[in-house]
This record gives C-alpha cells, sequence and structure tokens, in this order.
C-alpha cells in the first residue's frame, strides 16, 4: 500500500508534471503514479482529479498538494537536501527556482516541450532570444558560483533548481537554440540522470493514441 497518488500528464508534453514529478522521486515519496493523457489546452480528467484543475496534484499521507513549486516545497520538507544548506545558495536556489516557474513565457510558448518533436528550422523570435539568454546567464553564474564543480546547479545531486529547468534543458534538446559552453555541459549532465532517462523512456512508451498533432508538427520559422 502506497503512502499517496501523484497526477501527472502525458510525459512527452507535460513540462509542469516534470518538474513535480521529478522532486517526489528524488525525495523517494512512496506514491503510486496516475497519468492523464493531455488533450492539450484542458483536460477535463485534470479538472475531475486536481482541486486547481492542473497537474502536477500530489496526494501524500492525506496533505493535498498542487502547483509544481509546492510539491518541490513538500519534497524539501521531506528530504531537506533538495533545498542548498547553506542559506546565501538557498536564497538563490529559490530565486531562481521561481524566476523559473513565473517567467519565461515567450520560451515557454514558442517552445513547447515536446520530447521527440523535430525542432528543425527552429527560429526563435528577439523576445525568445532574450529568455534563453537569461537562462543561461542564470546557469552558469550560478555554477560558477555555487556550482561546487559539480554538474548540476548546487553541485553534486539534483535539486529543486535542477528539476526546475528540467523541461528546459528537454526544450534545448529539440530546439537546440546555440548556448554557451558551460550551459551545454549542465544540459548533458541533466540529460544523463537517471531520472531523466526514466522519464525519456517513460514518455517514449506512450501510445501514438496521445499524441497532439500541434505538438508534433514540423515547427514554423
Ligand atoms: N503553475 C502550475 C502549472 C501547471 C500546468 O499548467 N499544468 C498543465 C500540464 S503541463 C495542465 O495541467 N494543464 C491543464 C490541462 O491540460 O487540462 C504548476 O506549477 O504546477
Amino acid at each position: 500500500m502506497s503512502d499517496g497518488t501523484l497526477y501527472i500528464g502525458t510525459k512527452r508534453y507535460s513540462s509542469w508534471s516534470l518538474r513535480g514529478w521529478l522532486p517526489v522521486k528524488l525525495a523517494g515519496l512512496d506514491v503510486e503514479e496516475v497519468l492523464i493523457p493531455l488533450a492539450g489546452g484542458s483536460t477535463p480528467a485534470v479538472k475531475a482529479a486536481s482541486p486547481s484543475g492542473f497537474v502536477p496534484y500530489l496526494v501524500h499521507r492525506g496533505l493535498r498538494i498542487w502547483d509544481s513549486l509546492a510539491i518541490g516545497e513538500y519534497c524539501a520538507e521531506q528530504m531537506p537536501g533538495l533545498w542548498p544548506e547553506d542559506a546565501a545558495m538557498r536564497a538563490h536556489a529559490r530565486s531562481i527556482a521561481a524566476e523559473m516557474h513565473s517567467g519565461f513565457r515567450e520560451m515557454r510558448i514558442a517552445m513547447p516541450m515536446s520530447l521527440f518533436r523535430s525542432g528543425e528550422g527552429f527560429q526563435p523570435s528577439v523576445a525568445v532570444r532574450a529568455d534563453i539568454a537569461r537562462i543561461d546567464a542564470i546557469w552558469r553564474v550560478t555554477r560558477a558560483q555555487f556550482g561546487d564543480g559539480g554538474p548540476y546547479l548546487f553541485g553534486e545531486s539534483m535539486g529543486i533548481a535542477d528539476a526546475m529547468y528540467a523541461p528546459v534543458v528537454f526544450r534545448f534538446m529539440t530546439y537546440q537554440p546555440p548556448l554557451s559552453a558551460e550551459a551545454e555541459a549542465y544540459c548533458a549532465a541533466m540529460l544523463a540522470h537517471p531520472l531523466m532517462q526514466a522519464w525519456k523512456h517513460a514518455a517514449s512508451h506512450e501510445p501514438a493514441a496521445w499524441f497532439i498533432p500541434a505538438m508534433e508538427a514540423p515547427v514554423t520559422a
């Protein structure tokens, strides 16, 4: 008998689900995973399952937590190492996680997470390039200041801040925008993480009936 349920959406597409799923896995919560195929827009089964009408949604030992960042915070209470121990590092980690949670709208719209889509011919607009440059700078500065030689944002292990940026790593894998060498190295480390591999592997086995045509279509310049 598990301790609860994590509701998520289609792994090919659901960037917010990945942001909730990673902390749950990193904290080792014993929850059943319920995947609701997303309709693309509004999914009646998601509206029925989750208080906010969005996934991810976590029910753990009777507690109900919705929204990816709240799930990350909850998981860090179970496994404190998911935020850096040092107060200055933790302040920075929370800031960049929140910046991802509330920002980069242009990039998110122009580059939806779609793990097996071809991004060939993708031409980022000026606004999207600005979002990409800011993310690249966040990764570079954070790793230079706090990375301690480790492959992740705050060193040796993946944490909440990495989880928030994980879907961006998958987006960059698809759309291949030019990045700094440091950002490329960070993406490579993230893509090699066993949980990222496991998510991608599971996504590759999702049935074609769950595909959303607009998310698989060739990109338009
Ligand atoms: N702010 C929310 C955003 C969650 C969100 O937009 N999730 C999408 C899936 S990636 C969703 O549930 N969409 C509603 C639907 O498809 O019906 C979070 O951080 O969890």
